[in-house]
């Protein structure tokens, strides 16, 4: 999985994308104008338990790719404006970051804070993307030297599509049925992709739960469905890389129960409709991200190609489960740890072993 960071200039992307990967680029101006990638480990409790109990040579977590897209500046070129776009049309799903936080430095370069503008422009700048997209393919079409054969049905896709985004309407808010999505050929459009606005706070702000624009903001997001994680970029940067002990210390001074990454995490598994399954043993216990949904055998797959092909049965109990019975035994003592055939959808928190035959 891979999300995209974006958002305007100097709304602490970067410092955000730190804090989520361990990296240590510079949020001054030294650094912008390029695209980074890395990887953040999701952390989970469960695993933690589930490591304690199994004592493997080695505890594997979900990783989830980032990429900080620096935002576009008006002096920009279009083909880069493009090109930056394209980047995060490639993402799963975008973290919209936006500056709530006061900096005088950053001020004098971006103006007042004002996260609910700076969503609205996004979202402004997103369907303009996709129009002009939608548009240069109607075009192409229509200036053919040879005529497709469903050439009359992709048009008519295409304006249904456009006419949407007249009206302000992302392609999410647009029925697409299974022929539409083959007309469309794998055409990937901004409007539609899965959007969590993570709102950049100032300590005073955290504290006090109060910053500009907070209360229509978030009416806007409710109404729209976006999914909302506050964050304090720049002192969850610093307090991460103090030793653990210390960490916790801070985060509750902070009233932050759990780190950036665990917050943004658990939202965009929520979002993206993701879920994770582990496997136990003595050599690995591991934390498996797939769509809710799976069935065993796919979900097998992900751990190795031969478990899919050869798949016979998958065992499985359930975490909380051997939480509160402290024990292997006593899982399958209480008789719940069940055998399920190919077709069981795995469900977030299944401990699976899968047995197979090739
Ligand atoms: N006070 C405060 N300043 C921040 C915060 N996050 C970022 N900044 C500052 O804002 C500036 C821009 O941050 P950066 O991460 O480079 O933003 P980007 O342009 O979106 O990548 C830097 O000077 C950061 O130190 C924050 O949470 N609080
Ligand atoms: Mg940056």
């Amino acid at each position: 999985m891979q999300i995209g960071l974006v958002g305007l200039p100097q709304a602490g992307k970067t410092t955000f994308f730190n804090l989520l990967t361990g990296a240590n680029l510079p949020t001054d101006f030294t650094g912008v104008g390029e695209v980074h990638t890395g990887i953040a480990v999701v952390p989970d409790p469960r695993l933690d338990f589930l490591a304690a109990y199994y004592k493997p040579h080695k505890t594997t977590y979900a990783r989830i790719e980032f990429k900080d897209i620096p935002g576009t500046r008006r002096q920009e070129s279009a083909a880069r404006a493009s090109q930056l776009l394209d980047e995060a049309r490639n993402a799963d799903a975008l973290v919209l970051v936006v500056r709530a936080f006061n900096n005088p430095a950053v001020s004098a370069v971006a103006g007042e804070p004002a996260p609910l503008r700076d969503l609205l422009d996004y979202r402004t700048e997103l369907l303009l993307a996709d129009m002009d997209a939608v548009e240069k393919r109607i075009d192409r079409i229509k200036n053919a030297k040879k005529i497709k054969k469903d050439a009359a049905e992709q048009l008519e896709l295409l304006e249904r599509i456009l006419n949407a985004l007249a009206q302000e309407q992302p392609v999410s808010s647009v029925p697409l049925s299974e022929s539409d999505r083959i007309l469309l050929a794998g055409q990937n459009f901004l409007s539609e992709k899965p959007l969590i606005l993570a709102v950049n706070l100032d300590e005073a702000q955290l504290l006090s739960g109060q910053y500009p624009e907070r209360d229509e903001l978030l009416n806007y997001t409710a109404q729209h469905q976006i999914p909302v994680i506050e964050i304090c970029a720049q002192i969850e940067m610093e307090i991460n890389r103090l030793s653990p002990e210390e960490q916790g210390e801070f985060l509750s001074e902070l009233k932050l129960t759990e780190s950036g990454i665990g917050r943004l995490a658990r939202t965009a598994y929520e979002r993206l409709g993701l879920l994770s399954f582990f496997t136990v043993g003595p050599d690995e216990v591991k934390a498996w991200t797939v769509r809710r949904g799976t069935p065993a055998r796919q979900a097998a797959g992900k751990v190795h190609s031969d478990f899919e092909r050869g798949f016979i049965r998958a065992e499985v109990f359930h975490f909380d489960d051997l939480k509160q019975l402290g024990s292997v035994a006593q899982v399958k003592e209480k008789g719940l740890f069940r055998l399920e055939g190919k077709d069981y959808p795995v469900k977030d928190g299944d401990i699976i072993t899968f047995r197979f035959n090739i």
